[in-house]
């Protein structure tokens, strides 16, 4: 495999929005999710509702090389990925001075969490607003800080019903961040989402790409739907 190429701090994240084509061949993208396990990545698997996808893989490892060899796995196995999003994990601006436990899980994270049987699953892009009156990029830090504090008060209420993986794509792709939650129900995605629009760092200042929602399963039973 050719040289390692690493974030200095944090780990890679990929996102592949797949469909099979008639070459699609089931036992294959068992073993390409297999071998990419045993490399260390992390993958969830997850079964897509509606027309975007069939298929999302998610996944995570420090080498983007071994991402890139799970992709190519996928798409010699007959899937083709018709949508994704690449992103590294990171610690946030206002997540300073947060207990490092906390810190350590926003930049290691474990996929599916562990914690609670969250089988509900959904993923969108998003990026703060740059115009003329609305400019997150122009408010001074505290500001910034304040209104992102407010926003981890309006999430903190959905402990144990949600887990959100918030990482960072600022010119890695077309967002600025991609957000990925599990949910114990799929009704708690959208509530958790809907509150969220009414802290004024969503509702003035955030900006959504297209959303995605499916189920986590295991690989084994994903491909038999396909
Ligand atoms: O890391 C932390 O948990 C500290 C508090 C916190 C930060 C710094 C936090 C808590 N978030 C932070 C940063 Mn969040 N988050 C989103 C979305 O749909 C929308 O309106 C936005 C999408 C959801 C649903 C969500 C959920 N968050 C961020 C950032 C980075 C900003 C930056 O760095 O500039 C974005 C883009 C973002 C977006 N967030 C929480 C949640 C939930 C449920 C929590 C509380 C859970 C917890 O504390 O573990």
């Amino acid at each position: 495999m050719s040289e390692a190429i690493k974030p200095s701090v944090g780990l890679g994240v990929l996102h592949l929005f797949c469909k099979p084509t008639p070459m699609f061949d089931g036992e294959a993208v068992v073993a390409a999710v297999r071998d990419a396990e045993a490399a260390g990545t992390q993958v969830a698997s997850i079964s897509m509702l509606g027309h975007k996808s069939d298929a999302a893989f998610m996944a995570i490892h420090e080498n983007l090389v071994e991402l890139r060899a799970l992709q190519s796995g996928l798409q010699r196995a007959g899937l083709e990925v018709v949508d994704s999003y690449v992103s590294l994990t990171e610690v946030s601006e206002y997540a300073t001075g947060m207990p490092e436990a906390h810190i350590q899980a926003r930049l290691y994270p474990e996929i599916p969490p562990k914690a609670h049987h969250m089988p509900a699953w959904c993923f969108y892009p998003m990026s703060k607003k740059r115009e003329a009156h609305v400019n997150w990029f122009t408010l001074p830090f505290d500001d910034r800080k304040r209104l992102m504090s407010e926003h981890g008060t309006s999430g903190r209420k959905f402990a144990g019903r949600i887990v959100q993986y918030i990482t960072g794509s600022t010119g890695l792709d077309d967002y600025e961040w991609g957000v990925t939650l599990f949910a114990v129900h799929p009704d708690d995605l959208k509530e958790v989402v809907y509150t969220m629009r009414f802290d004024e760092a969503s509702s003035v200042y955030a900006e959504f790409g297209p959303f995605y929602t499916g189920f986590v399963v295991p690989v084994e039973e994903l491909v038999t739907t396909l």
